[in-house]
C-alpha cells in the first residue's frame, strides 16, 4: 500500500481525511479549486468549522501538499480520496464536480502507484460508480479491477458530533475486485480506529448512505405528521414520544420540527426516489415523507398567524422575533435550514421580523436575544440552542411582553409560559 494519499475536495468530508491521514503518517495531497480554501489550509487555518481540523490543521498543515493542479497532487498516489460536493439541483443529482474530478483521475492514473486504489466518498445514487465514474476512468482503455482499484466508502462525517468523528465512525466500503476491497479495508483501517465492513456489491455500498438517511428523513415524517394530528386530538406528542423512549427495544426517538435541514436528510432521500423511479418503481412513502417535512415550515407559519389571531393580534401589525436558522443547534449551518421559508413566508404576510442566531451573526438583526426580543409580541423558536434553551423562562418572556410562543423544538418550558397567561404552540405538543 503507497504511503502517498491524495484527497479530492477539501471541505466537510475531504479536509478532515486529509488531516486525519496526516496525522496517521502518510503522505497527503489535496485538490482544491477554491483559492481563499487554499491559502487559509497552507496557513493552517481551517476554512470549516470543524473541531478535528480546527484542532489538527495548525500542527498538521506542513503535511498536506494542497494545490488546485490535479497533476501535482495526483501525481505518485497510491490512494486517491474523490470527497467533491454531489448537490441536487432541480430535483436531480448533480454530478458535475464529480464527473471533473473523475477526468482528472482518469488524466493522471499512469503517473500514480501501480495499480491506485481509486474510492469515491461523495454521497451518490446507487449505481454511480458503474454508470458514471468506471466509463470515465476507462476512457482511454485503462481497466479498473487490472490497471486500477475502483470502489466506493459514502462519507459519514458528522460536523458538530462531539461522540463520533472522523478517527472513529465505522465504514462500509466496497471496490470492483475482491483484492480492491482488501486493500480498500487495509487503508481505512489504518486510519478509522472503528469497524470496517466490505459489502457484497458496490451499489450495496452506495444504497447504504442513502438508504440510512432516509431511514432518518421518513422517521422525522412519521412524527412530523402525527404531531399535526396529536395537535387536533388534544394529545401532547412529546409526552407520547417520552412514554415510547422507555421501551428498551423495539422503538428509537425522533422529534417533530419546522422542517428537515441540513445538507444530507433533505438531499439523500431525492437520490434514492430518483434511481428507484429511473428503475421504474415510485417509492411513493419516501416521496410522501419528503412532501410532509417539506410543509412544515408552513405549518409552523399556520400556529404563528391562528394564534396571533387567538389573541385578537394581525400579522401584518405585529413585529415577530424569529430565533434560530442554524440547521440543527449548536452550528453554525444554515444550509436547507427550515427557518428559511418560515422567514420568507412571514416576510411575505408583511410580519416585521426580528431576527437572531448567536452561530449565524451574519443572518441575525439583532446581536443579543434581548435585542432580538424586545418589542416584539410573538416569538418563533426554530434551532433548539443552548442559549436559548437557558435563557428564554417564562420570567423572561414576561417581562419582555410576549404574547405568544411558537415552539417549533417544542423545547421550552411549556407549563411555566401558559401559567404567564402566554400563549404557547408547540409542534404537537
Ligand atoms: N430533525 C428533526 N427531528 C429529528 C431529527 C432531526 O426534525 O428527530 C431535523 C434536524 O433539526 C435537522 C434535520 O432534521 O434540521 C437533519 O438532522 P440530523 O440530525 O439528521 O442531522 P444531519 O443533517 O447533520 O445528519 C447527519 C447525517 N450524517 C451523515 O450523513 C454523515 C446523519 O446520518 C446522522 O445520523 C446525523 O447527522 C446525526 O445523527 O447527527
Amino acid at each position: 500500500m503507497s504511503q502517498k494519499v491524495a484527497v479530492i475536495g477539501l471541505g466537510y468530508v475531504g479536509l478532515p481525511l486529509a488531516c486525519l491521514c496526516a496525522e496517521k503518517g502518510f503522505e497527503v495531497s489535496g485538490l482544491e479549486l477554491d483559492e481563499k480554501k487554499i491559502l487559509m489550509i497552507r496557513q493552517g487555518k481551517s476554512p470549516i468549522k470543524d473541531s478535528f481540523v480546527e484542532e489538527k490543521l495548525p500542527v498538521l498543515h506542513e503535511k498536506i501538499f494542497v494545490t488546485n493542479n490535479p497533476g501535482e497532487a495526483l501525481q505518485s498516489s497510491g490512494v486517491i480520496i474523490i470527497a467533491v460536493p454531489t448537490p441536487m439541483r432541480e430535483n436531480k443529482p448533480d454530478l458535475g464536480a464529480l464527473k471533473s474530478a473523475l477526468v482528472s483521475v482518469e488524466a493522471n492514473l499512469e503517473h500514480c502507484q501501480k495499480k491506485p486504489l481509486v474510492i469515491i466518498e461523495s454521497t451518490v445514487y446507487p449505481g454511480t460508480t458503474a454508470e458514471v465514474a468506471k466509463p470515465i476512468l476507462e476512457k482511454r482503455g485503462l481497466k479498473a479491477g487490472i490497471d486500477f482499484e475502483l470502489g466506493h466508502c459514502p462519507e459519514r462525517v458528522d460536523p458538530g458530533n462531539k461522540e463520533f468523528g472522523i478517527g472513529n465512525i465505522p465504514r462500509v466500503v466496497c471496490c470492483t475486485t475482491r483484492e480492491g476491497s482488501l486493500g480498500a479495508k487495509e487503508f481505512y483501517s489504518k486510519i478509522v480506529n472503528a469497524e470496517i465492513t466490505v459489502l457484497d456489491s458496490i451499489i450495496a455500498v452506495e444504497a447504504v448512505k442513502v438508504f440510512e438517511n432516509t431511514f432518518r428523513d421518513v422517521n422525522i415524517a412519521y412524527v412530523n405528521d402525527l404531531a399535526k394530528g396529536f395537535d387536533r386530538m388534544g394529545i401532547d406528542i412529546k409526552e407520547v414520544i417520552r412514554g415510547a423512549s422507555t421501551k428498551p427495544f423495539g422503538f428509537m426517538p425522533f422529534y417533530p420540527g419546522p422542517g428537515v435541514g441540513g445538507h444530507c436528510i433533505p438531499k439523500d432521500p431525492c437520490y434514492l426516489i430518483a434511481s428507484s423511479k429511473k428503475a421504474g418503481f415510485t417509492p411513493k412513502l419516501l416521496e410522501l415523507a419528503r412532501k410532509i417535512n417539506k410543509s412544515m415550515p408552513a405549518y409552523v407559519v399556520e400556529l404563528v398567524e391562528n394564534s396571533l389571531k387567538q389573541k385578537k393580534l394581525h400579522l401584518k401589525s405585529q413585529k415577530i422575533c424569529v430565533l434560530g436558522v442554524a440547521f440543527k443547534p449548536e452550528i453554525d449551518d444554515i444550509r436547507e435550514s427550515p427557518a428559511w421559508p418560515i422567514i420568507s413566508m412571514l416576510k411575505e404576510k408583511k410580519a416585521a421580523l426580528n431576527i437572531f442566531d448567536p452561530f449565524v451573526p451574519g443572518a441575525s438583526t439583532a446581536k443579543s436575544i434581548e435585542d432580538a426580543v424586545s418589542g416584539c409580541s410573538c416569538i418563533v423558536l426554530c434551532t433548539q440552542h443552548r442559549q436559548f434553551l437557558e435563557k428564554i423562562t417564562p420570567e423572561f418572556l414576561k417581562s419582555m411582553g410576549v404574547r405568544v410562543v411558537i415552539d417549533a423544538r417544542n423545547c421550552l418550558d411549556k407549563k411555566g409560559i401558559i401559567e404567564k397567561g402566554i400563549l404557547y404552540k408547540g409542534i404537537g405538543s
